[in-house]
């Protein structure tokens, strides 16, 4: 039966971790895969997330299972996180469970699309994070673009991302994503998420926000302000929200599914199907990333304390973003001044694939092909080298 199987190639992001782990250069450098790391290239695990986990492990006494909708203290606690002071008017409307990562959320929710509506198209930006294709493509949903960038590669093409928008049809479902863009980093404004819920209501379609970086861009309470004027005043929505990111549980897979319903008795029946969809699957999701959120949110002072580290994590990337800016004009590329404005990890660098190629194999600095940066790989001391090679890399 596997004699006939063809290997595949690696997944882009995830293949280059491997390169980079192989590369025995001093001076290496990964702007890769997106993850958050400090100074000494290090993605340690957050002080409040740790003190969380080690009150966790002294008070458990049991690993029976949890169900298919996981743990209901971390799903009450993450719809507050993310629709903030306008849970209470919509928390009826919701059908929410924990899922294993943002990914198991962007599945699921796939499947139920796919289920409630088997013909709906979904619009992604043009470009998007390439796993958005097989996690909502392979449920057998149409997948749809919308332009997103200007041809400059750096800003946001409103006008064609408008246009766009009248050819979306009644029941079509847009994914947004809910603050720092992957791969792009160019994020919408408020008044522009607020036109495209007015878009919304007017031709029928299902706007899907993807938040797996709430807290990096400017602010938790901010980065969620587009995703809370849609719950206000539209009848449905989509959410996917991720906690890799934001409190570093990367490999602890946990993550939030949420459909909000025209009603209460929509959302009864939608929970059922989401649970159905889960059992089908992979059963229930693994327990102990979410304990430790749903124990981390549950207490003030530990809240506090993750808030903080988290604010101090988005000023780190937003300084690394002006000193990169800043150095690359000190060395003749004040174009590159567009990397302070963008918001979270990535940038889109604008090299061509053969500069991308130049600087792994010549300098050991690992981008993806599409030029895309994960700018938390940058660091004071790595910094001036990155800069030095990218400007090198222009010239040869
Ligand atoms: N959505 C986007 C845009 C992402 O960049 C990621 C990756 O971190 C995810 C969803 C899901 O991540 P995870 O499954 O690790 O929570
Ligand atoms: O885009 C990134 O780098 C992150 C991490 O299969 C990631 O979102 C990359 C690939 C993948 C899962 C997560």
């Amino acid at each position: 039966m596997f004699d006939s199987l063809q290997a595949l190639p690696a997944d882009p992001i995830l293949g280059l971790m491997q390169l980079y782990r192989n590369d025995a250069h001093p001076q290496k450098v990964d702007l890769g895969v997106g993850v958050y790391k400090n100074d000494a290239g290090q993605t340690p695990v957050m002080a409040a997330v740790k003190a969380a986990e080690v009150q966790l492990l002294a008070q458990q006494n049991s690993k029976t299972y949890v169900g298919p909708a996981g743990n209901e203290a971390f799903v009450a606690l993450m719809k507050q996180l993310t629709f903030g002071e306008c849970l209470s008017s919509v928390d009826d409307r919701l059908a929410a469970v924990q899922t294993p990562g943002g990914c198991g959320a962007l599945k699921v929710a796939a499947e139920l699309i796919k289920t409630a509506s088997p013909t709906a198209a979904i619009w992604v930006s043009s470009p998007t994070w390439g796993n958005h294709i097989p996690l909502l493509g392979n449920a057998g949903l149409q997948l749809r673009e919308y332009p997103y960038l200007s041809q400059c590669q750096t800003q946001l093409d409103w006008p064609a991302m408008q246009a766009a928008m009248d050819q979306v049809k009644a029941g079509d479902v847009v994914l947004l994503h809910g603050s720092c863009h992957n791969p792009t980093g160019v994020d919408l404004t408020l008044a522009q998420w607020q036109w495209l819920a007015d878009k919304a209501l007017e031709k029928g379609f299902i706007p899907f926000v993807d938040m797996a970086y709430q807290g990096f861009g400017d602010g938790i309470e901010e980065d969620a302000a587009g995703l809370r004027y849609m719950a206000s005043v539209l009848p449905e929505l989509l959410l996917a929200v991720s906690c890799s990111k934001n409190f570093g549980l990367y490999r602890e897979r946990v993550g939030m599914v949420v459909a909000m319903c025209p009603s209460g008795g929509a959302s009864v029946a939608a929970t059922t199907h989401m649970l159905s969809i889960v059992r089908g699957i992979y059963s229930m999701p693994p327990d102990h990333g979410a304990a430790i959120v749903a124990h981390l949110l549950a207490n003030g002072a530990l809240a506090n304390e993750w808030r903080a580290e988290l604010d101090s994590m988005r000023l780190r990337i937003q300084q690394l973003r002006c000193q990169f800016a800043d150095t690359m004009a000190a060395l003749g590329y004040p174009e590159f001044q567009f990397v302070a404005n963008q918001k979270g990890m990535f940038s889109y660098l604008g090299i061509s694939q053969p500069q991308v190629t130049w600087l792994a194999e010549q300098k050991s600095i690992y981008l993806l092909s599409s030029s895309r940066a994960s700018i938390a790989g940058l660091s004071r001391d790595n910094l001036d080298y990155v800069c030095h090679s990218l400007a090198q890399s222009i010239t040869v």
